[in-house]
């Protein structure tokens, strides 16, 4: 167990038991001439997110840790956009429009794919969803399920969309959430702060809140705990 600090108290991370679940760290949200700022976003708001996750990542995967992504999106057909989805926001360009990286948010195009920085390697699941929310008509119960997993860091975008409805759904389901504030992002800083205090308020009442630094201080001090053990009965 790795006691790791957040709020509203320590974070008991079970390594056997615990995933790091990026959502949507897609080049439509993150990158300048994608959906999110065609939106009239400011992306550079997400934009300082990727370094946190790019360490953690690395960190998480050097502790051999199971990885899982998820991408929002829908497929070609739209035959899993409803309705309500595709119209709301009244905007000139809609999801399965042509963009500026292929059809907007439709599998297969490039805007929908994960950035560069962060992208899976073999082994590492990714989950499709057609929703905000990654446990809706998407497999991940099972993943992790399968996985043995009950614990999830929580990282990726938007902190008040995408990310708080995933760590509702995953509370309602039993998963204990823990959200890492540098490693989740909002375009607006408003909701970055609220989306976070609203999972660490009453007692945590959707999850805990911390940083990545702790995080990848205690995997890295605990591999370094294995190593002198091995070390001396070897
Ligand atoms: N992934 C995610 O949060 N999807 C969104 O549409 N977020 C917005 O903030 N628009």
């Amino acid at each position: 167990m790795l006691s790791i600090h957040a709020e509203p108290y320590e974070f008991e991370l079970a390594t056997e038991h615990a995933a790091l679940l990026i959502i949507d760290m897609q080049r439509d949200f993150l990158e300048p001439g994608g959906f999110g700022e065609m939106l009239g976003n400011d992306v550079s708001q997400l934009r300082r997110t990727v370094e946190p996750n790019r360490r953690l990542l690395a960190a998480w995967r050097e502790a051999g840790l199971p990885v899982i992504h998820t991408r929002e999106g829908h497929s070609p057909d739209l035959s899993d956009l409803h309705p309500t989805k595709k119209i709301r926001g009244r905007g000139a360009a809609r999801i399965g429009d042509e963009g500026p990286m292929g059809r907007i948010l439709v599998r297969g195009e490039a805007g929908h794919d994960i950035i560069a920085q962060l992208y899976p390697i073999k082994g590492e699941a990714v989950i499709d969803k057609p929703g905000k929310g990654a446990f809706y008509a998407t497999e991940l119960d099972n993943v992790l399920l399968r996985l043995g997993v009950s614990q999830l860091v929580v990282t990726g975008v938007t902190t008040e969309v995408c990310v708080n409805t995933t760590v509702r759904e995953a509370n309602d389901r039993g998963y204990e959430c823990l959200v890492l504030e540098d490693c989740v992002g909002s375009y607006f800083p408003e909701f970055q702060a609220m989306g976070l205090r609203m999972i660490k308020a009453q007692g945590g009442i959707f999850g805990w809140v911390g940083r990545s630094e702790h995080l990848i201080a205690a995997l890295r001090s605990s591999a370094e705990e294995r190593l002198i053990k091995e070390r001396r009965l070897g």
